[in-house]
Parts: C-alpha cells; sequence; structure tokens
C-alpha cells in the first residue's frame, strides 16, 4: 500500500510535557514518525509519497474556523508579549460556568483546550497542518480506488475536537480525512480507533451525526487519560444516537480480551455497512508502552492488521499514538501488513 509522509512533522517538537506532577520530555517527539518511516522502508510496504496541498478547507470542514484561526496565529501574539518558550494553557472553565471567549491569549488557551498536553512551538502550525495534508492525500488515494493507504501523521490527532487540542492532538486527522471521502462521494464512513486512549475528540466531531459511525477501543477512563469520555453509554445524540460505540477495557488487558472487542466493533461494522473505513491506529496498547497499561506483543498487532482487512473495505490508516519509540514502527507496519495480507 502507498504511505503518505512529510518531513515537516519535524517541525512540531515541544520542550516539555507534565507528567507525574514534573515537566518532562515529551513522549510525542520527531523519532517516532522516524522510526514508522524506517520500517515502512525496511519492510518494503510500498512506495512513500509526499502529500499535495489541497490548503485549509478540508480542515476548515471539521474544526471551527475560530479554532484554526487560533492554531494559526497563537505563536505571533505570544511573541508579541516577549515570550519565547512555548505556549501551554493554565486555566479552564469549570462546571456551571458559561465559557464565553476571553480575549486574552493565556484564556483562549483555555478556551480552546482541553488539557496542558498539548504545547503550540513557534512551527507548531506548519507541522500540524503538513499532518493534515498527508492525511487528506491518503483519504484522495481510497476515493482513486486503491483498497488500502497510509497516513504517516504526526503529532496524532484523535483527541482533537470540533474546537479543542489536548493530549498531543491540535487538528484531527483522521476525521479530516473521513469528512473528505464524504464530501467526495462517500454516503457513510465509519472510524474505527484502536489506539490505547479514547479517541474524545473523533467522538465530539461527529456525536449527532448518522454519516460517521465512531467506534473506540481503549482503556477504560474512570482511569485513565482523557478521563471525561469514554465511557459505553456514551452513544451519540440526536440523529447521532448509536453511531458512537465505545469499548472501555481494564487495565491488562491482552490479545484475548482485546480482540473480542474488535470482533464484536466489526460485526457493528458490517451491520453499519460503510463505503470506506477509517482506522485511528495507535500502538500504545503495546505491552512495553511507557505511559499505557495494556499488554499486546508485536505478532497480535499481524492478527489485528488481519482481522481488519479482511473486512474487505477501502480502509485508510492514520498515524495515532506509541511511545515505545524503538518499538513503534514494528507494531504499526505489523498492522498494514497484516491488512494486505
Ligand atoms: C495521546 B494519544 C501519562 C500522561 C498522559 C496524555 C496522553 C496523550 C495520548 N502519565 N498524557 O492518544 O496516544
Ligand atoms: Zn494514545
Amino acid at each position: 500500500m502507498k504511505t503518505f509522509y512529510s518531513e515537516q512533522h519535524r517541525l512540531h517538537h515541544a520542550n516539555a510535557e507534565l507528567n507525574d506532577g514534573q515537566l518532562m520530555p515529551c513522549f510525542e517527539k520527531p523519532a517516532r514518525a522516524d522510526m514508522v518511516l524506517q520500517q515502512v522502508q525496511t519492510a518494503d510496504l510500498g512506495p512513500v509519497f509526499e502529500p499535495e496541498d489541497w490548503g485549509e478547507a478540508p480542515l476548515r470542514r471539521v474544526h471551527a474556523g475560530d479554532y484554526i484561526d487560533f492554531l494559526k496565529g497563537a505563536w505571533e501574539r505570544w511573541q508579541a508579549l516577549g515570550r519565547e518558550h512555548d505556549m501551554l494553557p493554565l486555566a479552564w472553565p469549570s462546571r456551571r460556568t458559561t465559557p464565553k471567549r476571553p480575549e486574552d491569549i493565556d484564556g483562549q488557551l483555555g478556551y480552546y483546550s482541553f488539557d496542558a498536553g498539548a504545547p503550540l512551538t513557534a512551527t507548531t502550525w506548519q507541522a500540524i497542518y503538513s499532518g493534515a495534508q498527508v492525511s487528506v492525500s491518503a483519504a484522495r488515494q481510497l476515493q482513486q480506488g486503491d483498497q488500502q493507504a497510509f497516513a504517516l501523521c504526526r503529532p496524532p490527532g484523535h483527541h482533537a475536537g470540533i474546537d479543542f487540542m489536548g493530549g498531543y492532538c491540535y487538528l484531527n486527522n483522521a476525521a479530516i480525512a473521513a469528512q473528505y471521502l464524504l464530501d467526495h462521494g462517500a454516503r457513510r464512513v465509519a472510524i474505527l480507533d484502536v489506539d490505547y486512549h479514547h479517541g474524545n475528540g473523533t467522538q465530539d466531531i461527529f456525536w449527532q451525526r448518522p454519516d460517521v459511525l465512531v467506534m473506540s477501543l481503549h482503556a477504560d477512563p474512570r482511569h485513565e487519560f482523557p478521563f471525561f469520555a469514554g465511557h459505553a453509554d456514551e452513544r451519540g445524540s440526536g440523529p447521532g444516537t448509536g453511531y458512537n460505540v465505545n469499548y472501555p477495557l481494564p487495565a491488562g488487558t491482552e490479545w484475548a480480551q482485546w480482540s473480542q472487542a474488535l470482533q464484536d466493533a466489526l460485526r457493528t461494522l458490517h451491520g453499519y455497512g460503510p463505503d470506506a473505513l477509517v482506522i485511528s491506529l495507535g500502538v500504545d496498547t503495546f505491552e512495553s508502552d511507557p505511559i499505557s497499561q495494556f499488554r499486546l506483543k508485536h505478532d497480535d498487532y499481524l492478527r489485528m492488521g488481519e482481522l481488519i482487512g479482511q473486512a474487505g473495505m477501502p480502509t485508510l490508516f492514520v498515524m495515532e499514538g506509541g511511545y515505545a519509540v524503538e518499538e513503534i514502527g514494528v507494531n504499526a507496519v505489523n498492522v498494514l501488513r497484516g491488512a494486505e495480507s
């Protein structure tokens, strides 16, 4: 299958994240994408292409215009205040407040985020813009008739909602791809999120919509980030009721239990009958991931790919999480090889 990739992911490399009460070097770093690209080449998965530039329109189909404008202009406003370090939010609206958008940059950082896990740097916009172009370019390949394609996006996207960033995510690459497919002939699209963390941003974007079925297998939010979404009783609202399906799983989950949830999701997928499938491909379910608590092994990713491939649907894989940097390439490419077989 074809891989889409842009070197520009490197332009997002923040200094620190808050972890266990301390500022630590970011887990989400450029070496992650390097390892995946290297394994795509080592495993001879197929050719690697630069994305085309589709402009901001596909991003604005999913995200609020004011949010995109904020992301684009944030650094300039920050710098004008004489600040040179990465931007991080420090205040959020609490329950029973009506969030009116503040004018101040620190206020707006909180307004457009749900955590302090998405630092903005001087060149973050260029990196996330190119990541979204990678995703659209790969989606276009499906629309042109390819059965499978791989969007090697970095940073990830599934925690980014209509108008918020968080959890290392800014633009929801998988959602942008799904919307692109709908805008170019698909009647229904399904997104299956296999990242260890719940895809709360994707859930937010399609919450009220029946034209995108969103399914996510993830660590139980009672004990794991993003904490405030991902419960099994969250099923969508209005016309979207029933088109959001969550599979919270306990810490320590191994392939036997994980794959049962996957099989259930695949049955729901067939009942839905979409024209295309988008996989939010996080491999932080790996047994030695430094921030996660599932126990999948290298070979389990081959099985995962096989089961997804057997669904027989045009499938776009969009890279999300995975922080065992040395292993991320092998695990991600195992899924892709399994799907091709
Ligand atoms: C992004 B993706 C761990 C802190 C976790 C955020 C995790 C974001 C994961 N002590 N902070 O879903 O892989
Ligand atoms: Zn994750």
